[in-house]
């Protein structure tokens, strides 16, 4: 866990001439917070195969590092990544938890000057654990949506984000989020039910995310594509067939693409996708998984595979995407 001790409370920025706003390494257990330079954040899930241990976010200018309670967080001149870490109780329900973090969260990136959601990621622990009453993946995502409301008010969903959210080891709720001075256009998958109108019985709240960002003008056209599933309407397709659960989430990768305007619609998937990052629930499914997404878009993109329990038990694989309009 990163402790919310330096600095508590305190605006403080340090100027850094670094190339690098972020890094993002994957499988590690918690590391020290640096005082200066990139932000070093972590995904709790184990590292699979692939090229991409780690990502590498590059800055555009210089590197500073405000200080907001208890929140990891470098900024450049067109955004702010910040990471935070909160212990979690095992026994309670994530609600009042993901509503304190989103809440430090979203007040401390629009009090850098970053008020714009572009991207976030959410890494939560024993996310099927039912003993509470209520699935943890619907709790906290009543306790992020109820911060969401409570910060943009009732007009939220035009402000949410692509995000991923899947399970992880261990009991450290872990959230990612990159943020901008400049607002994003955030998209929808005509396949599929927008996340934050999902019926009730997926959770007395809405998961509270956009199927895709398309970043503002000093991004250069990056597009930011969430964690996508086998889903159909807001249903889920193929219950325990990996290679067809894979093939139906490239199919809604594709979706969004189109639905950002990413050129090349109807073409070939691969050259449209700058990097994938893959969740895959099983590990034996590992190269039944890697098979159907090679045939979707071929060998050459760079991908990194990560073992996660997605948010709904019958779900095997969660593909996330980048990629340039
Ligand atoms: C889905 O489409 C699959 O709760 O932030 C994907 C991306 C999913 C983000 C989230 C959940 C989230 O509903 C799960």
């Amino acid at each position: 866990m990163l402790p919310d001790v330096d600095e508590r409370g305190r605006q403080r920025a340090t100027e850094q001439p670094d190339g690098v706003l972020a890094v993002v390494r994957h499988g590690v257990s918690a590391q020290p917070p640096s005082p200066a330079g990139p932000v070093e954040a972590r995904t709790p899930n184990g590292w699979l195969s692939g090229d991409r241990t780690e990502e590498v976010w590059p800055a555009a200018g210089r590197v500073v590092r405000p200080v907001i309670d208890g929140v990891v967080a470098a900024a450049d001149r067109r955004s702010l990544f910040a990471s935070v870490e909160v212990a979690t109780d095992p026994a309670a329900p994530l609600d009042g938890c993901a509503f304190d973090l989103y809440g430090r969260l979203l007040r401390g990136a629009a009090q850098a000057g970053f008020p714009h959601l572009l991207r976030m990621w959410n890494y939560v622990p024993r996310i099927h654990d039912r003993s509470s009453g209520i699935e943890r993946y619907m709790s906290f995502c009543k306790g992020r949506s109820e911060a969401f409301a409570a910060h943009f008010g009732d007009a939220f969903p035009d402000r949410l984000p692509a995000a991923s959210a899947v399970g992880c080891p261990g009991d450290v709720l872990v959230v990612h989020l990159l943020a901008s001075s400049a607002p994003g256009r955030h998209v929808e998958n005509p396949r599929q039910v927008s996340a934050y109108l999902y019926p009730e019985r997926y959770g007395p709240r809405s998961p509270s995310f956009a199927r895709g960002t398309v970043a503002p003008a000093a991004w250069d056209g990056e597009v930011f594509i969430s964690g996508t599933a086998s889903i159909v309407g807001h249903e889920s397709v193929f219950p325990g067939q990996p290679a067809l659960q894979a093939k139906e989430a490239m199919r809604n990768v594709e979706a969004v693409l189109d639905a950002a305007g990413v050129p090349g619609r109807g073409g070939a998937l691969g050259p449209r996708l700058r990097s994938l990052r893959i969740y895959v629930r099983v590990p034996g499914q590992l190269e039944a998984i890697r098979t159907a997404v090679i045939a979707c878009a071929g060998p050459a993109v760079p991908t990194a595979w990560l073992q996660a329990e997605i948010c709904r038990e019958e779900l095997l694989v969660e593909i996330e995407a980048t990629a340039r309009t």
